[in-house]
């Protein structure tokens, strides 16, 4: 397909810089919110055959019947559960995703977050700047990281290179999967509540989207019990939230490392008052390296399915 008869739309914020090529580069257009949207969909929708969004914005069968003639959503962001790829698929319509260059990353975050939450290193700097530490004496002691029983829920890419990080600190890892991943090294157990009742800590880095939810729920909780801490680098939908909230409020988990949460950016409160938790705003893939990557698989999918109508990576 020649490029001239293609029109993008950005949908929801971008990358700075990528908004920025796809207004000078393609002559997008950019939706607007509010009022402004159906009246643009109204003057414009069979004109866009091409769509780029990011994982926090929603593409869903009703703005796709907007845009009659769309034949791709481009999305920046290795989850893809933001988009209904079945209605994408009934209607002929191309998805494709950013896998592969940011699983460093966010493996790095999951570790990050994971000796953060044991070591509580977040709530021990809160103590030294509080001025506790003359007044108080020495911090609390907290948990070796190093040989822990780690299990991971989602062996995946990203589940992958964590394991292959803590394997590194001497951790024995097992995991639960949909599938047992043939020749893995790590030991599989069939269950998330039989992996949580193993292990000390519980890495989710399975993908969002309605086949997980709620995947970690409260039997689940319950079995990594009061001595064991989540953490969570995938998606907020995972896990059982109110669950979550309840457990570590009453002391049944020992804490528990956030970098999604259910309804982004909204935290809820409770979360926010304890000292055993550690909260990112989202920031897995957040380094300048792995965004330029994800940037420019973005570009490489859209250039290429502007010229060819193929993609190259698409999400299945
Ligand atoms: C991004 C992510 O923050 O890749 C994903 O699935 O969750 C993150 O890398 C997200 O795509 C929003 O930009």
């Amino acid at each position: 397909m020649p490029i001239s008869t293609h029109r993008v739309l950005q949908i929801g914020p971008l990358k700075p810089s990528l908004a920025v090529t796809l207004r000078t580069d393609y002559q997008a257009y950019v939706l607007p919110n509010g009022d402004e949207r159906s009246a643009f969909l109204a003057e414009h929708g069979a004109e866009i055959t091409a769509v780029v969004v990011s994982g926090v914005t929603r593409v869903d069968p009703d703005l796709m019947a907007a845009l009659p003639n769309l034949k791709v959503v481009v999305n920046f962001g290795v989850g893809y559960d933001n988009i209904d790829v079945d209605a994408a698929a009934a209607r002929g319509i191309g998805v494709s995703n950013t896998p592969d260059v940011l699983d460093d990353c966010v493996a790095d975050t999951a570790v990050g977050l994971l000796i953060d939450t044991m070591r509580r290193f977040s709530a021990a700097d809160r103590y030294v700047r509080a001025g506790r530490w003359p007044v108080d004496g020495n911090y609390p002691l907290t948990q070796q990281v190093s040989g822990s029983n780690v299990g991971i829920l989602g062996l995946g890419r990203i589940g992958g290179a964590i394991a292959t990080r803590l394997t590194g600190f001497g951790c024995s890892i097992s995991y639960h999967n949909r599938r047992q991943v043939p020749d893995s090294p790590y030991r599989y157990v069939d269950s998330p509540v039989e992996l949580a009742r193993q292990v000390e800590v519980l890495v989710v880095a399975a993908a969002g989207g309605a086949g997980t939810r709620h995947l970690v729920d409260r039997a689940v909780l319950d079995a990594l019990g009061s001595d064991g801490y989540l953490v969570n680098i995938s998606r907020g939908t995972v896990v059982d939230q109110d669950a979550l909230v309840e457990a570590l409020t009453h002391g049944r988990l020992a804490g528990a490392g956030l970098d999604v949460f259910a309804d982004e950016p909204n935290v809820p409160a409770a979360l926010t008052k304890l000292d055993n938790v550690v909260l990112l705003p989202h920031v897995g893939s957040g380094t300048v390296e792995t965004r330029a990557a994800m940037e420019a698989l973005v570009l490489a999918n859209l250039n290429r399915f502007l010229q060819s109508g193929q993609l190259v990576t698409p999400v299945r």
